[in-house]
C-alpha cells in the first residue's frame, strides 16, 4: 500500500503535467547523469564519485531488503552531516523505503514521536549520538514500534549492524533492486518546524521535489564546476533541494560536508576543496562576518552564498559582497514547498531588502488579512500559497489540515509579509506558535506541553524574546504551584533534558509570573508577554551575570 497523503486536484495534477515541470521520474534520477567519475560528494574521510554514490547506495538497498525491510515501508534515518548521510537516503528511495531525515540534534522525544507516527520497519542512526550507546533507546523505541526489525548504527553497536560492514564487508546478495515508489506517490518526509505539541511530517512526492530541485538548480546557476558546501543540518529542506546537495548532484556537481557551520572549520574546507557556493542562516553569517578579515584570503573561491531559514537584517546583508567578497541571494523558504529566491542579476538594493520571489511560475501566493481577504501590494498580510510543489496536507494530520489548509487548497504558512510592486516579499513577522532562533524553529506547544508535566508549574507560555545574534530566543513564562520556590533554570533545563527534548528547543530564559496574561477567549496573550519581555530586556541592566542564563 502506497503511503496515504493529500493529492493534488487532478486539474493541477494534469497542469504541472502538462508544464513539464512534473515529470513521472523517482528521485534516484537524479544521480543517473553522466558525471561517473566525477567527485559527487566529500566529507571528512570519505569521497564518493558518482558511480560510487550509485554502487554503495543500491548496495545498501539491496542489504535493507535482504534484512526484510520491505519496498513502501517506512523508515528513520538519523546521521550527522557526512558522505553516507546521502547513501542512506539514496538506499532508501533505490528500496522503495519511504524515509524520513531526522536532524542530528533531534532527541528521544522527536525520536520517538516520529516513530509513533511513521511505524517504520528500519532505524539507520549514528554511534555518535548519545541515544545509541547502549540500549535503553532502541527498547524504548521497539516498544512503540513493533514493526521494527532492522536497526543500522553507524559506527557499530553490540546491539545492531555497522552500516559500514554492510557498505563495505559480507557482499553475498544478489537481491534484485525493486523500482522506487512511484513518482507521483510519497518519497520520502520533510519535518515541519510545526506550531503544534506533536511535530508534523510532511509527504513529498518524487514529481513535486524533484521539480523543485531542478527549478532551483536552473534559477541559482548551478553547474558541474559547483562545489557547494553543505554546512546547515543535512536533512533540513533547504540545504537539501534549494538547490542544496539534491540540486548539485542533478547538476553534476561536488557536495562537501562540514560538520556545522563554524566559520573556522568552515573557511578551511572552502579553501581546501575551492567551494564556490554555500548556503547559511544569518546567526551563521554574523559568525563568518566576525571571523573573515582575518582569513579574507581562504575564501577567494566563494561566489555565492545563500542566507534563509530566519531573517536577514539589511545591515548584515550589505556588509555581504564587501566583506565575504561573494554575491548574497536571499532565499525564503518551507519544508512544506514554496521556496522564493532573489535572482542572481537582480539589482542590489532588491537583493539586500526583499526575501525574493516565487521560483515557479505557477506558485500562487495570497497575502491575506485575518478573513483570509486579499491584502494590496505593500500592505500587510499572512502568506498563503499553493502551487506545484507545496504540499497539500501534512501526513495524518485531519485536525491540523483543516486549521492550515484552506477550501482552496492554499497553505497558511503563519509568516507575515509584505509585497513590493516587483512581486517580491518581505518577511516582517509571523502569526504562528513557533520560535524561529536562528532559523531552527521551535513549536511553543510541544515544549510548553512538557514543561506542564512538572509537578510545580500550572500554567506556561513560550514565546520570542529579541536577540542579537540569534534573531530570536526563546522565554518561557511560568505560573508555579501556589507555595512553590522559584525554581533554578539549571533545574528546569535538567528537567526539560530528562524528557529528552532537542537541546536547541530548551528555553533560553524564563520569567516567573503570578498569571498569565489572557486574550478575549481565554488564551495566553502571547503579544502581551512578548511586549512584556521586551519592556525588561530594554531596562538597563542591573545585575551582570558572570555566567550567561542560557549555558547554566
Ligand atoms: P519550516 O516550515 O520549518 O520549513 O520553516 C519555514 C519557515 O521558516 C517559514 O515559514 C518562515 O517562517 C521561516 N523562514 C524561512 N526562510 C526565511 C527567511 N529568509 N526570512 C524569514 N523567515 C524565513
Ligand atoms: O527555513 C526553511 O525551511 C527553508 C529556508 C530556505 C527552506 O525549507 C528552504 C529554503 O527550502
Amino acid at each position: 500500500m502506497p503511503i496515504a497523503f493529500t493529492p493534488w486536484p487532478d486539474e493541477f495534477a494534469q497542469r504541472y503535467r502538462d508544464k513539464g515541470y512534473w515529470n513521472d521520474q523517482p528521485l534516484t534520477d537524479i544521480l543517473n547523469h553522466g558525471h561517473d567519475d566525477h567527485t559527487a560528494i566529500i566529507s571528512a574521510d570519505k569521497r564518493y564519485t558518482y558511480s560510487e554514490l550509485r554502487y554503495y547506495s543500491q548496495r545498501l538497498a539491496r542489504q535493507l531488503l535482504k534484512r526484510g525491510v520491505r519496498h513502501g515501508d517506512t523508515a528513520i534515518i538519523q546521521l550527522p552531516n557526512e558522505a553516507d548521510f546521502y547513501v542512506a537516503y539514496f538506499a532508501a528511495l533505490y528500496a522503495g523505503i519511504v524515509p524520513v531525515n531526522a536532524l542530528f540534534s533531534h532527541n528521544r522525544h522527536e525520536l520517538l514521536a516520529y516513530a509513533q507516527q511513521l511505524q517504520p520497519r528500519l532505524l539507520i542512526a549514528s554511534s555518535q549520538h548519545p541515544l545509541f550507546t547502549n540500549t535503553t533507546f532502541i527498547q524504548e523505541l521497539a516498544a512503540a514500534t513493533p514493526d521494527l526489525s532492522t536497526v543500522i548504527i553507524d559506527g557499530g553497536a553490540d546491539f545492531a549492524e555497522d552500516l559500514q560492514t554492510l557498505l563495505h564487508e559480507d557482499y553475498t546478495t544478489s537481491e534484485p533492486l525493486p523500482q522506487p515508489t512511484a513518482a507521483d506517490q510519497v518519497a520520502f518526509f520533510q519535518l515541519s518546524g510545526g506550531s503544534t505539541g506533536t511535530p508534523k511530517l510532511i509527504p513529498r512526492t518524487h514529481n513535486d521535489y524533484y521539480y523543485s530541485i531542478r527549478r532551483s538548480v536552473e534559477l541559482c546557476g548551478v553547474t558541474a564546476a559547483t562545489v557547494y558546501l553543505c554546512a546547515l543540518p543535512a536533512g533540513h529542506n533547504y540545504p537539501m533541494s534549494s538547490p542544496g546537495a539534491l540540486g548539485i548532484f542533478f547538476a553534476g556537481g561536488t557536495v562537501v560536508m562540514a560538520a556545522s557551520p563554524d566559520a573556522s572549520n568552515c573557511f578551511d574546507l572552502i579553501q581546501q576543496h575551492q567551494v564556490n557556493m554555500t548556503a547559511l542562516v544569518p546567526p551563521a553569517v554574523a559568525l563568518w562576518l566576525l571571523a573573515a578579515p582575518e582569513h579574507r584570503d581562504q575564501l577567494n573561491s566563494l561566489k555565492l552564498l545563500q542566507v534563509g531559514g530566519a531573517k536577514l537584517s539589511e545591515t548584515l546583508a550589505r556588509r555581504i559582497p564587501a566583506e565575504l567578497g561573494c554575491q548574497l541571494q536571499q532565499v525564503l523558504g518551507m519544508a512544506e514547498g514554496l521556496v522564493n529566491y532573489t535572482r542572481l542579476n537582480d539589482p542590489d538594493e532588491l537583493v539586500y531588502s526583499t526575501q525574493g520571489c516565487p521560483m515557479s511560475a505557477d506558485d500562487e501566493v495570497r497575502i491575506v488579512d485575518q478573513y483570509g481577504q486579499p491584502v494590496a501590494d505593500g500592505e500587510i498580510g499572512e502568506l498563503t500559497t499553493r502551487g506545484p510543489y507545496t504540499i497539500r496536507g501534512y501526513y495524518n494530520a485531519p485536525e491540523h489540515n483543516a486549521r492550515v489548509f484552506d477550501a482552496d487548497g492554499f497553505y497558511h504558512s503563519g509568516d507575515l509579509v509584505r509585497r513590493n510592486d516587483r512581486g517580491y516579499l518581505q518577511v516582517v513577522g509571523r502569526d504562528k506558535d513557533q520560535i524561529n532562533r536562528g532559523g531552527e524553529k521551535i513549536a511553543a506547544e510541544e515544549v510548553e506541553n512538557l514543561l506542564l508535566k512538572h509537578t510545580a508549574i500550572t500554567h506556561v507560555a513560550l514565546v520570542a524574546m529579541a536577540d542579537d545574534n540569534m534573531g530570536e530566543k526563546s522565554c518561557a513564562f511560568i505560573v508555579l504551584q501556589n507555595g512553590q520556590e522559584v525554581p533554578k533554570p539549571i533545574v528546569l533545563r535538567k528537567y526539560l533534558r530528562g524528557q529528552g527534548i532537542a537541546e536547541y528547543k530548551l528555553p533560553d530564559h524564563f520569567e516567573f509570573i503570578d498569571q498569565l496574561p489572557l486574550t478575549h477567549v481565554g488564551k495566553p496573550d502571547k503579544v502581551r508577554l512578548r511586549a512584556m519581555i521586551e519592556a525588561k530586556q530594554q531596562q538597563p541592566r542591573r545585575d551582570t551575570k558572570a555566567i550567561p542564563e542560557a549555558q547554566q
